[in-house]
This record gives structure tokens, C-alpha cells and sequence, in this order.
């Protein structure tokens, strides 16, 4: 029996001189260790008052109840029990960084915005990386668009380009919203699937909207499942209009064109990730930061006016169709770099608010339906999420800029303006600010005229066309995976009703393609869905694929080196120089996380433990192992796995002549030209040089 009346010592003075030191630290993570009780500050509660003991709630007696008293414990719970805001409606799994964006070609004669008036000149900004449907939980490798959310903090205010790694959107009128999100997320009555679109209801209302079919396309394409958030595109979609300091407006599309040039992984890499690492996108995107290898973007426009709105084949305004690139070049006309990771996630990711909104002098709308129904939309959702009309005063939120208004109180008000005026006009000679007819924001003076009435207009009918367009400008392995990406989304379909009903929009979109997804299901072709207006075909535009606009460089890359006991360490090396070399980062995977003795006796240390780390973290991996190695690999499922899945994913793999029994024991009985046998430490850069081109897709064929 336990002796009821000793008091036992609190977990802290248990603690106390414990060898803090044996835990690892993450460089530059701060958190470290080694803080002692007298480098800390001083514990208070929200209050300031010192708090003495926090580890024993208040009690009446040594064994007695809690006292009503304790205002430490009351505040510390009641603080707890409302940590949660609510999640975004969509775009709930996010993730965000800081940077700057700097103009490279001033363009005052387009715009008088003062961000783009002198090259050279930067402003701060905040990007968040979104998926859609998912839940704040979900995982990264979901099949969904990704939002490209970046603010940037001008000296006119901020400006929030609130876009999508996809250049066109589902609907064309902001009012279908309510309706496509409910249709994807989970179903009302079971609550899932979740952070999926396979299954009946988001098919269902796709197949009976056809203006979603170009969007449905690239969304069952590799664009869906990018290998990063640094790996790619950023799109505004809607067209925007910039306006000179003489008020002449041209229209623009903007795109955001990643450095690191664009890459997808597969759809079978993507389910896996997702259970080896949920969170790959976001620590991706951290280690690249912090690892200062600061991703970058472009930032292009596509110009145009009146006649060439007028001579295009579809409605500019019509959120579900692009230009081009090779019927209207991009202008590069600045660049946003990520360097710097947040302070604390809730703080800036997830209380940050994006509006569209947010525009600045120099920049302005167009009457494209989905644009005009998001600024609505934006501002209202955020003062239900954040809790009141004061979000802006959060400091990821306000402006950098100096700002005054009249705006007062409500709920967690920080600044209220000062003085005895809070209205306008005013006549105290203190009377506060002013607007500014010469420099405030204009809006530009479009004419407008017509009747009111509730219409889609015919400029927006076709919507077969750039559908088409999008798969006949992939490269074969690109189509097969579209091919593949429909035949398991509607595989997930109950109802084969909803199947035929996306088979014949397939059929208008092409015969083809139909045919492919029809024998992938096991089922017959329908009739052909009947278009509002039949699809004319347009010029394959290279630019729409990934594989034709692939990287030249393995940086910013990861390469898995697999090692056991007895690995060549002049090997490791040098293909660790390699990597560094070309600006890539290595990862080393061992049977135990404890690492290898490699053959000279020195310690490979190891990052992951082999069923931890599986190749499909990796964008190319190579086998650095002893022959027993090799076969005591070949007899574990992960070990079998990670060649297997290597090979399968058409990766480029290197090996030294002992990891042969391991290529057997995985069923991989053959070579090809992604796959390098590693005679001597010096054939370690032909191989990192080959893995330039990423995947080796010849494999695939
Ligand atoms: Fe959004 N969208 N959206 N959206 N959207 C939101 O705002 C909305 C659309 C996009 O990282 C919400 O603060 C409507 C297109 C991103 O915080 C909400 C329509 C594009 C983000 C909203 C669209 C986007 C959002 C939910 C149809 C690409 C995440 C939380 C007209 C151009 C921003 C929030 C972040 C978020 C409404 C369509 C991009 C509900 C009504 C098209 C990147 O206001």
C-alpha cells in the first residue's frame, strides 16, 4: 500500500540535474537545452503575477479538493479550453513563410503601383501554400489544387494576390461556390472521405457542371500532386487590370514561375507519402529555408488589351479558360524569395487573412464573376474565423505602411485613433486624416450598361476547348497519368451512372481519352455528352506540361543513400559531394537510425531508419551497401520496398556491385539507363548529373 501521507517531490525537482544534454537540438530551432532555472524568465500568468508552483493544483489538505481559488489553474485551463479558432472553410491545411518580393523591370507606364516603379526596389511579403478540401489535419500528398496565397506589404498598403497553383478554376460564377465545396469535402451524413475528391458527390456535381472539364483535367494531371510547394507554378487566374499614373488601364494575368523549375511526383508516391509523411510539403519547405536554400519565384504578366481580349477565343473574364503562354508571352517583371520560416505558426499561418480585396493604387478588378463574388466572400469568412472586424490590427495583418482611418473599437481593438475626431469631415485643426483625390486609390472609370438580370453569357459557353487543348499538350507519360488519375477517381464511384456521365464529357473532350478511362473502369463508352457549343480545336501549347518544361538540375533535390554495415565510405563520400556539389541535399537510410560502420570503421551516421525513411521521399536514391548488407536487406519488407518502389516510380537509382542480392530480392531482374552501377568513388557526379532530369520516364513507357 502506498504511504498516502508522504508527500512526494513535483516531476520538476525530479528533473532537476537531469542530463539535459543527451537530447539533440536542432540547429537554430531554438528551444536548446541547456537553459538553467537561472537563465529563465520568470513564469507569470497573463496577469504578470509571479506564479510559484505549477505543478500542483491548489487543494484543501494534502488529499482534499481543489479550491475554487487557485486563479492560476482557472486561468491556465480557461486559456486552454479556447486555444481553437475555426479552420478555413477551404484552404484549411496551410502553410506559410516569409520573404520579400522585389521588382526587376519597373513598369510605370502600365502601372503606377509602387511596388513595380523601380527595379531593385523590395517589399516584405508572406506566402501561405494551401490544399483545398482537406481539414487543418489532413495530409499534403492529397490530390487537390494547392492555393498560392502571397501578401505583400506595400508602401500603398498590402496587396494580397490570393492565387492557385492551377491557372483556371472549376466555376465561372462565384455563386456555384457553396456547391462545388460541398460536394468535394465530406459527405454531410457519414463525414467522409476525407481531403479527396474520389467518390460520388464531388462526381456527381462535376459531371453535371461541364464548365469544370478544363479544371477536372488538371486536376487529375501531375499538377495536382506537386513534389513541393517549391516545385511549383503560382497563378492569380481571374484577369486583373493595371493602371498607369494617367489612369490608362491594360489587362493582366499573373503567374508565379518557380526557380526550381516545376516537378510532380506519382500518384502511387503520393498515397504512400501520405502515410510515411503527412507532413512532406511543409517540412519540405522548412528544411529548404532553413537549410538557406531559399526558394524562388518569378513573377510574370500576361499584358493585353481591348482588341486582343477582343480577338482571344474565349471571354477574358471567364475564370475556367487561360492564355496561352505561346499566344500571349509572360513579362518577367520581379521575383518573391522565401527566407525566412515563422516565428509560431498560429501567430502568422493561421491567423493570417488574405483578401482579394487587398488591392493597391496601380492595380484593379475586372468584372469576372468569381473575382467580384471572392471580395465578397474573403472579408466575411475572416471576421468569423478571427473572431471580429480587428484582425487587422494582427501583426501579420496590418499594413507596414502608415495608416489612418477612423475605424474604432469592437472586439480586441489595439489602436483606436486618438484625440477627440473620429469622423469625417471634421473641422479641428487636429481633425486626423484626410483622403487624397491625387494619389487614394481610383477605381478605374469602366463604362457599364444593361440591364439587371441573372445570365451566363454566351462568351462563356464553350467548355470543351482549352479541356482538350490541356491533354493534347501533355507528353505521353503525362496523359497515361491523367488517363489513370480518372480511372481511380471514379473507380471510387459508386453509382456508374455518375462514371458514364464523366465518360461522355471524356468523349467530347476526346475520343481517346474516353476509350482509355472506359477500359481502365471495364465499361462501355456512353453517348457522347451534348456540348452548348462544340469544342474547336486549338494549337497544343508546350507550356501546359510539366515533363516538357522539366529541370535541368538536381537542386533543391534529395537523394536517399541507403547504407548497411560495410558500406564504401569513399563511395558515400563522394556521392555526398556530389549532391552538395550541384546544390542538393542528402538523406541516409540505414537498417537502424543509430547508422552503419562503414568499411574503414568509421560511423555512416543515419537520418532515418529504413522503415522510416522509404524512397518516395526521395527524388532519386542510390544503395551503398556490404553483400551481407544487401541480403539482410533483401529479407525485410521496407528494405524490398524501397528498390521496388524506387524502380517502379522511375527513379534514378545507383548502386554498388553488392547491392545486387537486394535488387533481386526486390523482383528488380533488369537495368536500364536510370540505373548506374557505382564502380568507383568517381562515377558518383556522372550519376548526380544524370539525376538532373529527375525521373527517368523511359521506364514508364
Ligand atoms: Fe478562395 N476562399 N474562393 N479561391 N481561396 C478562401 O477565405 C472563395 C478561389 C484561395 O491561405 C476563403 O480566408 C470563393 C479561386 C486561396 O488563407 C473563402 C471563391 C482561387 C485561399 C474563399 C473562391 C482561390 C482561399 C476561405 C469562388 C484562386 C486560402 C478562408 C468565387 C485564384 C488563403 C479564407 C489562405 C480561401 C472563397 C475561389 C484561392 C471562403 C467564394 C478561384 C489560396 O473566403
Amino acid at each position: 500500500m502506498p504511504d498516502k501521507t508522504k508527500l512526494y517531490p513535483s516531476t520538476a525537482d525530479t528533473q532537476k540535474g537531469a542530463d539535459v544534454a543527451a537530447h539533440p537540438v536542432e540547429v537554430g530551432q531554438g528551444g536548446e537545452w541547456h537553459q538553467t532555472d537561472a537563465d529563465a524568465p520568470r513564469m507569470t500568468t497573463a496577469q504578470g503575477t509571479p506564479v510559484s508552483d505549477d505543478q500542483n493544483t491548489l487543494t484543501g489538505g494534502e488529499r482534499g479538493p481543489a479550491l475554487m481559488e487557485d486563479f492560476h489553474f482557472r486561468e491556465k485551463i480557461f486559456h486552454f479550453d479556447h486555444e481553437r479558432i475555426p479552420e478555413r472553410v477551404v484552404h484549411a491545411r496551410g502553410y506559410g513563410a516569409h520573404g520579400y518580393f522585389e521588382c526587376t523591370d519597373a513598369i510605370p507606364e502600365l502601372t503606377s503601383a509602387s511596388l513595380f516603379q523601380e527595379a531593385g526596389k523590395r517589399v516584405p511579403a508572406f506566402v501561405r501554400f494551401s490544399t483545398v478540401a482537406g481539414n487543418k489535419g489532413s495530409f499534403d500528398l492529397a490530390r487537390d489544387v494547392r492555393g498560392f496565397a502571397v501578401k505583400m506589404y506595400t508602401e500603398d498598403g498590402n496587396w494580397d494576390l490570393v492565387g492557385n497553383n492551377i491557372p483556371v478554376f472549376f466555376i465561372q460564377d462565384a455563386m456555384k461556390f457553396p456547391d462545388l465545396i460541398h460536394s468535394v469535402k465530406e459527405a454531410p451524413d457519414r463525414a467522409f472521405p476525407q481531403a479527396q475528391s474520389a467518390h460520388d458527390n464531388f462526381w456527381d456535381f462535376i459531371s453535371l457542371m461541364p464548365e469544370s472539364m478544363n479544371m477536372v483535367l488538371w486536376i487529375m494531371s501531375d499538377r495536382a500532386i506537386p513534389r513541393s510547394f517549391r516545385f511549383m507554378e503560382g497563378f492569380g487566374v481571374h484577369t486583373f487590370r493595371l493602371v498607369n499614373a494617367e489612369g490608362k488601364s491594360h489587362y493582366v494575368k499573373f503567374h508565379w514561375k518557380p526557380k526550381q523549375g516545376l516537378q510532380s511526383v506519382v500518384w502511387d508516391e503520393a498515397v504512400k507519402i501520405n502515410g510515411a509523411d503527412p507532413d512532406f510539403h511543409r517540412r519540405d519547405l522548412w528544411d529548404a529555408i532553413r537549410t538557406g536554400d531559399f526558394p524562388e519565384w518569378e513573377l510574370g504578366m500576361q499584358i493585353f488589351d481591348d482588341a486582343f481580349a477582343d480577338k482571344f477565343d474565349f471571354d477574358v473574364l471567364d475564370s475556367t479558360k487561360l492564355i496561352p503562354e505561346e499566344d500571349l508571352p509572360i513579362r518577367v517583371v520581379g521575383r518573391l524569395v522565401l527566407d525566412r520560416t515563422v516565428d509560431n505558426f498560429f501567430a502568422e499561418t493561421e491567423q493570417v487573412a488574405f483578401c482579394t480585396q487587398n488591392i493597391v493604387p496601380g492595380i484593379d478588378f475586372t468584372n469576372d464573376p468569381l473575382l467580384q463574388g471572392r471580395n465578397f466572400s474573403y472579408l466575411d469568412t475572416q471576421t468569423k474565423r478571427l473572431g471580429g472586424p480587428n484582425f487587422t490590427h494582427i501583426p501579420i495583418n496590418a499594413p507596414k505602411c502608415p495608416f489612418h482611418h477612423f475605424q474604432q473599437d469592437g472586439h480586441m481593438a489595439m489602436h483606436n485613433p486618438t484625440g477627440r475626431a473620429n469622423y469625417e469631415p471634421n473641422s479641428w485643426s487636429q481633425g486626423g486624416p484626410r483622403p487624397d483625390p491625387r494619389a487614394g486609390f481610383k477605381t478605374h472609370p469602366e463604362d457599364m450598361s444593361g440591364a439587371k438580370r441573372r445570365l451566363r453569357p454566351e462568351s462563356f459557353a464553350d467548355h470543351y476547348s482549352q479541356a482538350r487543348q490541356f491533354y493534347l499538350s501533355q507528353t505521353p507519360v503525362e496523359q497515361d497519368h491523367i488517363v489513370n488519375g480518372f480511372g481511380f477517381e471514379l473507380s471510387k464511384c459508386v453509382a456508374p451512372d455518375i462514371r458514364n456521365r464523366v465518360l461522355s464529357h471524356l468523349r467530347v473532350i476526346d475520343e481517346g481519352l474516353a476509350t482509355k478511362v472506359a477500359e481502365a473502369l471495364g465499361h462501355d463508352l456512353p453517348e457522347a455528352a451534348t456540348p452548348a457549343r462544340a469544342p474547336v480545336d486549338l494549337k497544343v501549347s508546350d507550356k501546359l506540361s510539366i515533363l516538357k518544361n522539366a529541370p535541368d538540375s538536381f537542386k533543391g533535390r534529395k537523394l536517399g543513400i541507403l547504407v548497411t554495415d560495410g558500406a564504401d565510405r569513399a563511395m558515400f563520400d563522394a556521392l555526398t559531394e556530389a549532391v552538395k556539389a550541384e546544390g542538393g541535399m542528402v538523406e541516409v537510410v540505414a537498417p537502424k537510425v543509430g547508422g552503419v560502420t562503414a568499411s574503414d570503421g568509421s560511423t555512416i551516421e543515419a537520418n532515418q531508419k529504413i522503415d522510416g525513411g522509404p524512397s518516395v521521399l526521395y527524388d532519386a536514391v542510390a544503395l551503398v551497401l556490404s553483400t551481407d548488407g544487401a541480403e539482410k536487406l533483401g529479407g525485410m519488407l521496407p528494405g524490398k520496398d524501397f528498390v521496388s518502389n524506387a524502380f517502379g516510380h522511375c527513379k534514378f537509382m545507383a548502386m554498388t556491385p553488392e547491392a545486387d542480392a537486394l535488387l533481386k530480392a526486390s523482383g528488380v531482374n533488369q537495368t536500364d539507363a536510370g540505373m548506374m552501377t557505382l564502380g568507383a568513388p568517381t562515377d558518383a557526379p556522372a550519376f548526380i548529373k544524370a539525376c538532373r532530369a529527375v525521373r527517368f520516364w523511359d521506364r514508364a513507357a
